[in-house]
C-alpha cells in the first residue's frame, strides 16, 4: 500500500464527538511516551502531522487522521502518565477503553511496547483488554533503533513468552520512528485488515 493523500479530520474528548462516518479505523495505543504520535508520523511520513513531545502527556485528544480517502488513523492519548491529574488519567482509561469495546470502525489496535523494557502492568492490562474488542490486535515494539541486534531479538523474544503467559499469539512488529523499520510490515497489517 502507498500512503498518497493524508488529512487531519478531528481530534475528539468522547466517543458522541469521534467521526459517525463508517470508515474503517486502525489505532495506536501505549502508555504516554511510548512512540505513537512519533510512529503514526513515520507511517504516513509527514514530520508534523501528530504532535510529539519528550514529555509524556502530549496527545490529549482522540486524534482522526484521513488516509488515503479510505481509512482513519487514530491517534489516542497515552495510558498511565503519573504527572497528569489522577482524575484525568481515569477518565483516558475509560474513553479508551469503551472506544475499544464499541466503535464498530475499528479494525486494529496496534498495542505500543517499549521494545527497551520489558512489558508493563499497563501493557499487560492492555493484552488483556483486547478480546474484549472485535478488532485484530497487533503489537509493535518501540524504538527499535536503540537497541543492538541481540537485545532486539531479545526483545521480542520477551513480549512473546508474556503474550504466552497471558494466553494470547499475536504478531509482534520491531520499529522504529526514526529509522522507519517494521513500516512496511505495519501497512501490510493494515492492508490485510481494511478490506
Ligand atoms: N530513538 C527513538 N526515539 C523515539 C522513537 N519514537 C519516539 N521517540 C521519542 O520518544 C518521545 C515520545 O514520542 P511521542 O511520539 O510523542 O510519544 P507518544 O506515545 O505519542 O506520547 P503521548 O502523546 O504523551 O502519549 C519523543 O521524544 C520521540 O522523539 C523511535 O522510534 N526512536
Ligand atoms: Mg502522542
Amino acid at each position: 500500500m502507498k500512503i498518497e493523500d493524508v488529512t487531519f479530520v478531528q481530534g475528539a474528548t468522547t466517543l458522541a464527538q469521534m467521526p459517525p462516518a463508517p470508515i474503517s479505523e486502525v489505532a495506536f495505543l501505549g502508555r504516554s511516551n511510548v512512540g505513537k504520535s512519533s510512529l503514526i508520523n513515520q507511517l504516513l511520513r509527514r514530520r508534523n502531522l501528530a504532535r510529539t513531545s519528550r514529555t509524556p502527556g502530549k496527545t490529549q485528544e482522540v486524534n482522526f487522521f484521513l488516509v488515503n480517502n479510505r481509512f482513519h488513523v487514530v491517534d489516542l492519548p497515552g495510558l498511565g502518565y503519573a504527572k497528569v491529574s489522577k482524575k484525568q488519567r481515569a477518565y483516558w482509561q475509560k474513553l479508551i477503553g469503551s472506544y475499544m469495546k464499541e466503535r464498530s470502525q475499528l479494525r486494529v489496535v496496534f498495542q505500543l511496547i517499549d521494545s527497551r523494557h520489558p512489558p508493563t502492568e499497563m501493557d499487560r492490562e492492555v493484552i488483556m483488554l483486547m478480546p474484549e474488542s472485535d478488532a485484530e490486535h497487533v503489537i509493535l515494539l518501540t524504538k527499535g533503533d536503540k537497541l543492538s541486534g541481540n537485545s532486539r531479538s531479545k526483545a521480542i523474544a520477551g513480549v512473546r513468552k508474556v503474550l504466552t503467559e497471558l494466553g494470547q499469539e499475536k504478531p509482534i512488529v520491531l520499529t522504529s520512528a526514526k529509522d522507519g523499520r517494521g513500516r512496511d510490515e505495519i501497512l501490510k497489517w493494515i492492508a490485510t485488515y481494511v478490506a
